[in-house]
């Protein structure tokens, strides 16, 4: 939905003044989003009251006021169910928030003390913080927008791997009957889309990430619609293009590239732009430890996903005029979450793993000038650190609830510190049960190092 004129440049103004900063919280589905939104939120309501958040300046000087919801800008869009989490977070037993299926929108007007005073002194400012959750599912057709209907499809048919490709092979036998000159059988495509969204659920059930076109994981009210029954085409690689273009408008391959046209441009380009468009930060959050639980394949497709989608947003250095007519990230965090899922001393290890596993993306960063920092975080801390002691040896260990009530006491494994290796897939020496949040004791959320996220993001803004 598209903001009114007099909106936007009252945006931009404040923009230009510092007093407004638009956050992207980027990642797949299942990566941590909205756990970490509802973090970010209960963080910075109870700081400087029970939050710790002692790696934030603002916060450990008793500067942050405080933060407060207020009324978001679009009013067409759902408020982010901040308190339908915390409903969650606080219930008997404890749950994790819902699966996000919608969009929704969030502004927090966050109340601080500058460092320097004004002549009087004593006065506050304040910093309006833009943030949104969205289904992780949607983003993957980010990188659609780069690609004509050929080029997508060829984008879609490389070798994948023998587990991926198999999830496709009912699609792949009916698909590679079709002939692109025929004249298009409705109740064929409406059939064969169907089986390729099979193949995509398939392949996500199994923890495959490269999954596009992302709404037929989650087509919302678009269910049914022609729009969503298109697929690449098989075979593709060998025909020619000006052939293909010559084919008459009613034929399966015309009637193919039509449908992903209008996919591509009334649904992908207005969520890009209504929503991926000018942002100043983003944090890309990567379920690293999920990945490495998944396997090789897995892991190799998460990397390959999420160097796609790091290509559709704009970085680099702002300059005034850039910051208020064509903003871009300025700087950025990639940040594995969910850490409380290994030992302390093991976080080290999964920043370095994180870096490697985005080493193409972060040269592009480093070559655009942008400041990134990596780290690892945990947004809502369901386990505690502890220590056991083994045949007179102390050792690392974790203490958790699992989903089912049991509670755990285990030393999950260790995390390579580098891609890892035929050796490390061979050990599999990686095992960890997903555990139920911990209860809180009324105050703030129990986090890991939400606040060094937070410092890298808007510390900055609230000088
Ligand atoms: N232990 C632990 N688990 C977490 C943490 N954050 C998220 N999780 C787990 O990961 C799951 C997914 O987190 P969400 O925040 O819902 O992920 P999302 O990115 O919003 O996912 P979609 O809405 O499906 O795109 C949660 O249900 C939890 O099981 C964390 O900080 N610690
Ligand atoms: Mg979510």
């Amino acid at each position: 939905m598209r903001q009114p004129l007099a909106r936007e440049l009252h945006d931009l103004l404040e923009r230009g003044r510092d007093r407004q900063l638009r956050l992207a919280v980027t990642g797949l589905s299942r990566s941590g989003k909205t756990a970490f939104l509802t973090s970010l939120v209960n963080q910075l309501r109870h700081a400087g009251l029970e939050a710790r958040l002692d790696l934030l300046p603002v916060a450990r000087e008793g500067r942050l006021l405080g933060a407060r919801r207020v009324n978001q800008q679009d009013l067409g869009v759902p408020r982010f169910p901040y308190d339908q989490a915390m409903a969650a977070l606080d219930a008997t037993p404890p749950h994790w928030p819902e699966p996000t299926r919608g969009i929704s929108e969030l502004r927090l007007t966050i109340r601080y003390r500058p460092t320097r005073r004004g002549l009087l002194g004593g006065e506050t400012r304040e910093l309006a913080l833009d943030l949104f959750d969205y289904p992780g599912e949607w983003l993957l057709d980010l990188p659609l927008l780069e690609h004509d209907y050929p080029s997508w499809s060829l984008a879609q048919q490389p070798a994948r791997g023998h587990e991926r490709a198999a999830l496709f092979t009912d699609w792949l036998a009916a698909a590679a009957e079709l002939d692109p000159a025929a004249a298009a059988d409705e109740g064929q495509l409406a059939e064969l889309a169907e089986r390729y969204a099979e193949g995509l659920r398939a392949a996500r059930e199994a923890g495959f990430a490269d999954l596009q076109p992302g709404r037929f994981l989650l087509p919302g009210e678009l269910a049914g619609a022609p729009v969503l029954q298109f697929f690449p085409l098989p075979g593709i690689e060998g025909a020619e293009r000006a052939a293909l273009d010559r084919l008459p408008p009613e034929s399966n391959y015309a009637t193919l590239a039509k449908r992903f046209r209008h996919y591509q441009q009334h649904i992908v380009r207005p969520f890009y732009r209504d929503h991926f468009r000018r942002f100043d930060r983003q944090i890309v959050l990567v379920d690293l430890l999920g990945a490495l639980n998944a396997g090789p394949e897995r892991f190799e497709d998460l990397s390959r996903a999420l160097a796609n989608l790091m290509q559709s947003f704009d970085y680099g250095k702002r300059s005034l005029l850039s910051r208020l007519f064509a903003p871009r990230i300025d700087r950025l965090a990639i940040a594995a979450t969910k850490a409380d899922h290994v030992t302390p001393e093991q976080h080290g290890r999964l920043v370095a793993l994180l870096e490697a596993l985005l080493a193409e993306p972060l040269k592009d960063l480093r070559f655009a000038d942008v400041p990134v920092r990596a780290l690892s975080l945990a947004a809502i801390r369901a386990t505690e650190s502890r220590e056991v002691s083994h045949q007179g040896r102390r050792s690392p260990a974790l203490r958790g609830t699992d989903l089912s009530g049991e509670e755990q006491l285990l030393f999950p494994g260790e995390v390579p510190d580098r891609l890892p290796d035929a050796a490390f897939w061979a050990r599999q020496g990686f095992d960890f049960p997903a555990f139920r949040p911990a209860p809180r004791e009324g105050g703030a959320l129990l986090h890991i190092r939400m606040d060094a996220a937070l410092d890298w993001l808007i510390g900055d803004k609230l000088q």
